[in-house]
Formats: C-alpha cells, structure tokens, sequence
C-alpha cells in the first residue's frame, strides 16, 4: 500500500473512531444543509452500460463522482454565518463500496434542507433518483437543486414531484442562505432572487437578479474538508474524486463567464448572456486567488491548477497574479490554462515569478477550419501554438498537456485522424514533457451552447431536447446511444469508430516516443480492442428484440468503468511520497477535539 493510501486509510478509520470515541455520533450533528452529489447514472451498479471513453480527460471516472467546487463555496459561505454544512459524495461512496446502501445512509441524516446539484447534465438520472430517495424517506425535508443544467431545466425540474426549488445561475450562495433563512423563520419566498418554486398556487419564477460583479464575497476554503470529515466522522463523504488522496490535484477558479463563443461550450459568451445573465466574464481579484492557493498549500503539495485563461482578464490583471505568486512562494506546481497562444513574454514572466509551473492548452484540432468552425476565428496557427511550446520547453515549464477533441464542426473522421499525424509532429518537438490526449465531445453536446440551441446553424442533429429525453439516454446500453449529438460531419457510429481508432494510434505513438511505458501501452491497447469488440456484442444483443444484457456481458461491461483510451494515470502528476502535511492535518484534528491548537 502506498504511504499515502495508508495515511487515507488510517486518518479515514481515525475521523471515524474519534467521532464516536468524544461521545459526538454522526447522527446526532446538526446540519442546516446536507448537500449530496449523486452519480450519473443512480443505479450505475446494477446497470450493464458501456460509458466508454466521455470522462477519460478528467480525474473522475464514467460514474462523475466529482462534486461542484460550488459545494465548498456555499458550505464556506453557510459556516460564516453560522450554519451547518455537511457535504457527502454520494457516488464516490457508492463507487469504493457495491454494497454501500443509499436509502438506509440517508434515513439515518437528520438534516434541516438538502441540496442536490445537477450542474452537469450527465448526472440527470443520478440527481433526481437521489431527491425521490430523499424525499421519500423525509418527506418535510425541502429539497434544492442547483447548478448550471438546473438553470437551463429549471422548469421542467420543478414539475417533479421530489424537487421543491431550484436556483439559478452561476451564483448562488446569497440567495441560497436567504432562503435556508426564509425556511427556518417563515419568510417570505418570492423575494429571494434566482428561486424558481411552487405552491398550492403554481409555479414561480423570481428574477433572476443575483449576478454578482465581484467573485470575492465567497472564499473556497480547503480546510473545510478536513473540518467535515473531522465533525461528521466520514472522510471518503467529502473527497472530491476517487483517487484524490493518492493524487490531490486542486483548482482554483478565477473567472465566471467567458469572452469566446465556442460553438460546443456551455459557458461561452452566448451562453453565459442567456443562462447565467453574465453579458461579460467577472474575475476573481488575485488577491483572493492567492490567499485561497495559500491555504491550499497549507494542506496539499499536490498541483494547483488555475480554471480559466488569466489573460482574459488583461495584462495588467496577470501581472498583478504573477506578483502576488511570486511573494507567495508557494511549492506547490501551479498549472496555468491558455484560450489562446498567449505572447512569449507572458511565458518569461512566470518562470521569472514560479519555480514550478506547467501547461494545459486545448487546440481542439490541428486544422484551422475546424477551429475556426468551433471559436470563430481562432487567433493563432499552429506555428504560432509550437512557437509557445518551444519557448515554454526552453524555460523551466515541467509539462504541457495539449488537448484535442472529436465531434467538433467541420469535423471529418479523416481530419481526426490527422490529428494524430499533428500529434507525432509534435512528439518530434523531442521533449517528453510534452503530451498529447484525444477524447470525443460526450456524453452530451452542452444546454445552452450555441450547437445545443441552434444545432442545424452549426451541423448538429440532436437525440434529445428535454431532461428527461437525456434521463432515458443515459441509460442506453453504450455510449454510442448515449451521446445526444451527431453531427454533419459524423454519425454517432462514426464519432466512436473515429475515437477508438485516434485512441488506438495516439497510444502507439506514445510509446514509440517514450510518453508512456510499453507495459501501460499495452494495457491500453487490450482495453481499447476489447471496448470494441463488447460494443459489437452489444449490438448484436441489443438487435434482438426482448433480449435483457446477459450476465456475462454485464460483468465484462463493469470491468470498463475507468479508462478506456487512455490511463487515466497520464492526467496526474508524479506522486510523492507525503501528499499532505500531517502536520496541519493533526492540528486540525487537535484544534476541534481539545480547542486551539498548539503552535
Ligand atoms: C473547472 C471545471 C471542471 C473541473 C471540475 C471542477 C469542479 N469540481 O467543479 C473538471 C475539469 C474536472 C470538470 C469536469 C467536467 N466538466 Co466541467 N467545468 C469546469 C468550468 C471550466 C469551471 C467551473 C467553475 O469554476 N465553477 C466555479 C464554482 C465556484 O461554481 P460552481 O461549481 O458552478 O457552483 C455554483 C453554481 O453552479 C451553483 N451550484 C452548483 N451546484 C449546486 C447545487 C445546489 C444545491 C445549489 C443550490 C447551487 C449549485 O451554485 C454554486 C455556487 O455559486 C466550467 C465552465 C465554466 N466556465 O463555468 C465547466 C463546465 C461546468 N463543465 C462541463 C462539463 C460538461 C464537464 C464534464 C461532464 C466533462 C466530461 N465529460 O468529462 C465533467 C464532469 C465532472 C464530474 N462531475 O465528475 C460543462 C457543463 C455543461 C453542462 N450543463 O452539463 C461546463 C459548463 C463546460 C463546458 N463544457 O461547456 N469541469
């Protein structure tokens, strides 16, 4: 076992002991909020389905056990004001233990409200079967839903028996803690911006007036994992992905709306102006990025990646981080992200402020039509792209990660496979920090982008409009009857054949230029021939009319619930030996067992 697994293992069975040993059972916590985020699919564990490679590129695996960063604002933003958050991830509990028993863990929480996030639209079936649970089991409970696909749905939600409010926008802890307080007191409702509700006497919409200009009135705070895990005895409640204690990467989020208008995204200028009535991106101020990467460091030595594109905010803005940064001194790596090639200089001024720092660029694809399909022109060639890589290489930058996607517009399953071919020029640039990953726009094509609102303007034809057209999509038997999208270009089929080939090249290349080891190359290449032959099976058994997925099939499927065309290990950074500092861990655990902490 490795250190940190076994530090995991003790400090979880340790929260636990300790919880109980002080006379202070879980049970018996008051909770103003419990706030639960729900796998994709609810009953993902019964379920033969073939998700295959749509969440290869994040930490989280095809059930997206991880919850919002929204959860640690709201719960920071509760604590300061006195009420009592409690967040449980529901499916990252469900994922480390099959037996794991939702309804009997619920019916013994005794909380006042519970939220539930449905921000990704991949978790449309997990959120609402976990509010039925909910609801059934406490039926006085009021349930909340919140988040971005909450917004885009929030009609439709609110018609489901088990939802009683859902809040809209990109921001929501104001109005949120207004109405936990309304709830409490018996206040009025319909004065609490962002609330869509109802009653006996119907559906109600309030203005959706709560836009907040500054980022800065929330803080993110880390240690209020450890300070739940601590008070309420469940470590695994509140980690963030499976595999996080081994690989403790954090981000940072500093903008919310954004400047581009790529066709595909659910944030985009667009978007934003209609969903979260964001006319233009608001960042957050460096000062309270910086303090917030601080208190990070504090905990984790992992990596820190910044969300966002810092130069959207001007050069006078990025400065003012890399400043900031720099008197911080923090060793921890800190990733930085790029919407488009930024100039060379910005490139000198980091590696003069940071000593540890690394790239993550999303061209999309190699070919310009494609990209400027996708973002409208996009302002850079694929020269002036190398050009920043080389001048990164030249520095101290430890790794760029560039990242290419399949079901674009404009797209052909020819111009995918060129890709690869850019891939291999860029392997050639011979520096192995350096790597490349492809992955298929999935499983959904996003509410609200401009592909999802006007499909045909762009080349899009799409299998589902509703929330609960994509509920029953989600629980199709593969991927390929997933995906909500196809596109003029590419039929579903073809979108997936085009990614388990690309897949299939891009791993051998990869071990040709020595990115990864000829053993993981080959565990790669076994899982991606075997992926395609279990979707033949499928097929075959799903074209038989009656026909339920047999049990075998069923145990094979599950094996392929992780990674499929790529390791997921190639996303994290190198582990240490000591992810954390034990050192402010037992300070923690000393503080609230015995009150301050020694210095
Ligand atoms: C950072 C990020 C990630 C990080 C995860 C960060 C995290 N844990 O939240 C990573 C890279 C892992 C990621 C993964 C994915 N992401 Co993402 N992500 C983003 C990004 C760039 C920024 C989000 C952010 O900074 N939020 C700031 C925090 C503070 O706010 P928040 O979490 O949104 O929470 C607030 C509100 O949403 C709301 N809220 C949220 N939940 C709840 C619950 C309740 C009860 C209430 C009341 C309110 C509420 O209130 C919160 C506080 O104000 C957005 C794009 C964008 N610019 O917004 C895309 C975005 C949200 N992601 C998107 C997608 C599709 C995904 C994936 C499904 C992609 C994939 N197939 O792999 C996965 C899902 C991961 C999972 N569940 O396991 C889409 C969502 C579209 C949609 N409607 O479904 C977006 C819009 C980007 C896009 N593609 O267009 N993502």
């Amino acid at each position: 076992m490795k250190p940190d697994t076994l530090l995991g293992s003790v400090l979880s069975d340790c929260f636990h002991r300790l919880a109980f040993t002080c006379g202070k059972s879980i049970r018996s916590k008051p909770t103003d909020l419990l706030l639960l985020h729900a796998p994709s699919v609810y009953d993902f564990r019964e379920r033969a389905i073939l998700y295959g490679p749509v969440s290869d590129m994040i930490p989280s695996s095809t059930v997206f056990e991880m919850y919002p960063l929204g959860f640690l604002t709201i719960a920071s933003y509760m604590q300061e004001r006195g009420l009592k958050v409690r967040i449980v991830n529901l499916a990252l509990k469900m994922m480390n233990n099959r037996r794991f028993d939702v309804p009997r863990f619920l019916a013994d929480l005794n909380p006042k409200a519970v939220g539930i996030d449905l921000h990704w639209l991949p978790h449309c079936h997990g959120a609402l079967e976990v509010a039925r649970i909910v609801k059934e089991l406490h039926p006085k409970v009021p349930v909340i839903m919140g988040g971005l696909s909450s917004t885009y749905f929030h009609r439709e939600l609110i018609d489901y028996p088990q939802v009683d409010f859902v809040f809209r926008g990109d921001s929501t802890e104001p109005p949120l803690y207004q109405l936990l307080l309304a709830l409490s007191n018996g206040g009025v409702l319909d004065e609490i911006p962002n609330l869509t509700w109802k009653d006996a006497a119907g559906v109600h919409v309030n203005p959706h007036t709560y836009v907040p200009m500054s980022l800065d009135y929330v803080d993110l705070r880390p240690d209020l994992i450890a300070d739940m895990a601590i008070r309420y005895g469940d470590l695994e409640g509140v980690l963030p992905f499976n595999g996080w204690w081994s690989n403790p990467i954090t981000a940072v989020f500093t903008v919310k709306g954004c400047a581009y208008q790529c066709v595909t995204c659910g944030s985009s200028h667009t978007t934003c102006t209609h969903l979260t009535k964001r006319q233009q991106p608001v960042f957050r101020s460096p000062e309270s990025m910086v303090n917030n990467m601080t208190a990070i460091s504090r905990l984790s030595r992992g990596p820190i990646f910044l969300v966002g594109d810092l130069l959207q905010g001007g050069d006078a803005y990025a400065a003012e981080m890399l400043d900031r940064l720099h008197k911080a001194a923090l060793p921890n790596e800190i990733v930085f992200e790029f919407f488009t090639v930024p100039p060379i200089s910005f490139l000198h001024d980091i590696d003069r402020s940071i000593s540890s720092w690394s790239i993550e660029f999303s061209p999309e694809s190699h070919e310009q039509a494609v990209r400027n399909a996708q973002e409208g022109e996009a302002g850079y060639s694929n020269e002036d792209m190398e050009a920043m890589f080389k001048a990164a290489l030249a520095l101290r930058c430890h790794r760029i990660d560039v990242f290419f996607m399949i079901g674009l517009p404009a797209q052909t399953s020819r111009s995918v496979a060129e890709t690869i071919d850019y891939c291999e020029h860029l392997f050639q640039l011979g520096d192995q920090r350096l790597s490349c990953f492809i992955s298929p726009m999935g499983p959904f094509a996003d509410p609200g982008s401009r592909s999802f609102e006007e499909p045909e303007s762009f080349g899009f034809h799409l299998f589902a409009h509703t929330l609960e057209e994509h509920r029953q999509l989600l629980v199709q038997s593969s991927w390929e009857r997933i995906l909500n999208y196809e596109t003029k270009w590419m039929t579903r089929a073809e979108l997936v054949d085009a990614t388990y080939d690309a897949a299939e090249r891009l791993n051998e290349l990869k071990v040709l230029y020595g990115r990864i080891s000829r053993k993981r190359g080959a565990k790669v290449r076994q899982g991606i021939a075997e992926a395609r032959a279990l979707r033949v099976r499928i097929d075959a058994e799903q074209d038989q009319p009656g026909v339920i997925t047999s049990s075998v099939l069923k145990g094979e499927i599950n094996r392929f619930s992780v990674s499929t065309v790529c390791d997921k290990r190639e996303l994290f950074w190198p582990r240490r030996l000591f992810n954390f500092r034990a050192r402010e861990i037992v300070r923690m655990l000393w503080r609230y067992y015995f009150g301050p902490s020694p210095e």
